[in-house]
């Protein structure tokens, strides 16, 4: 892990949004998630999911995608255990920024909180085998993406949908409304002394018994290539990994922007070097700003001599780039 710290400020008052708009922002308001419909192309979605394929062709290995044998972890770049690559500089390929700054992408984000003067964070690239022969499958997580210090809707975070999502393939699921029930849930059922400042918080089997005793009950969202979700990141979720009957690789990228008002000076400071450095940060574009590893470990610890410190093909640095990246006022 570098050295440099994470910038978490914990005193910043979330961001009011109104529950009559009339469109997908009361949906997102209300139950935590909503799903903004070909946002990309269909045929654009299927380009940036060829991209990413051809980028993880290019570590040379035998991996073939029409080959389920050869979708073991040798053939793989490094991956995480959430099925996410974010070394080896991938966040700053031009795919992965195309993506991101995609207009039906941005200009959700910009509808959503009335502005275009926005950052954007430096999130992965999640690519899921179905019934990989050399791992099980992983049990639900079910989590949130923000510290219970933290009151009120302070990020929204989305999954730009490069794959199709059925009822049996690999996805995102929610616990609709949970958004609502979370800070009630910390105020009553824990003690704040165990209230960390790290945005993530995961919730055992006793712990969700509370959210289903309220009714709420998870469900997968199902996507078409293209399709925007975007959730709140008080709701409950985790990354689904396909079921047995699945023959569809999950391909996704995760995306959120937020106003860049909100950003302190200290959190632009740090994206800058991260950017700079083609690393990567958390699912927060404005604050939570948390450099990851910039080197590829393999399991044995050693580091992957494939690492690779800059993007095989760079974005191209345009105006809207910069400024969405924090480099630019
Ligand atoms: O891959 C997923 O669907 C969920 C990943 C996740 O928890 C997140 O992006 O916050
Ligand atoms: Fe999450």
């Amino acid at each position: 892990m570098s050295s440099v710290q994470s910038t978490t400020t914990q005193t910043i008052t979330s961001i009011p949004l109104s529950t009559h708009y009339g469109d997908w922002r009361d949906d997102l308001v209300k139950n935590g998630y909503t799903v903004i419909k070909a946002a990309i192309s269909p045929d654009r979605a299927k380009n940036y999911q060829q991209r990413a394929f051809d980028w993880l062709k290019s570590f040379n290995t035998p991996l073939d995608f029409e080959n389920p044998d050869t979708w073991v972890r040798e053939n793989l770049p490094v991956l995480t255990d959430i099925n996410t690559f974010e070394n080896y500089s991938v966040v700053h390929e031009k795919f992965m920024w195309d993506a991101r700054l995609e207009p039906g992408v941005f200009d959700a984000f910009a509808k959503l909180w009335g502005t275009e003067d926005l950052l954007v964070s430096f999130d992965s690239l999640n690519v899921t085998f179905p019934n990989r022969k050399d791992k099980p499958r992983k049990p639900s997580w079910p989590h949130i993406d923000q510290s219970p210090l933290r009151r009120g809707l302070q990020c929204v975070q989305g999954i730009i949908a490069l794959s199709k999502a059925g009822p049996e393939d690999g996805s995102l699921m929610v616990l609709p409304r949970s958004n609502n029930h979370v800070e009630e849930y910390f105020d009553t059922k824990t003690d704040p002394m165990s209230w960390d400042k790290i945005d993530w918080r995961v919730f055992d089997e006793e712990e969700m018994e509370f959210f289903h005793s309220q009714g709420l009950k998870p469900i997968k969202v199902e996507v078409e290539p293209g399709d925007l979700i975007l959730w709140d990141s008080r709701t409950i979720h985790w990354g689904a990994e396909p079921e047995a009957e699945s023959n569809a690789i999950r391909t996704v990228i995760y995306v959120s922007y937020s106003p860049a008002a909100l950003a302190s000076a200290e959190s632009i400071k740090m994206k800058q070097q991260i950017f700079r450095d083609h690393g990567a940060t958390t699912h927060w574009a404005h604050d939570n700003i948390f450099p990851r590893d910039l080197l590829a470990y393999l399991p044995d610890g050693s580091v992957d001599p494939r690492n690779r410190s800059e993007p095989l093909e760079p974005p191209e640095l345009t105006d809207r780039l910069l400024k969405v990246a924090g480099m630019k006022p």
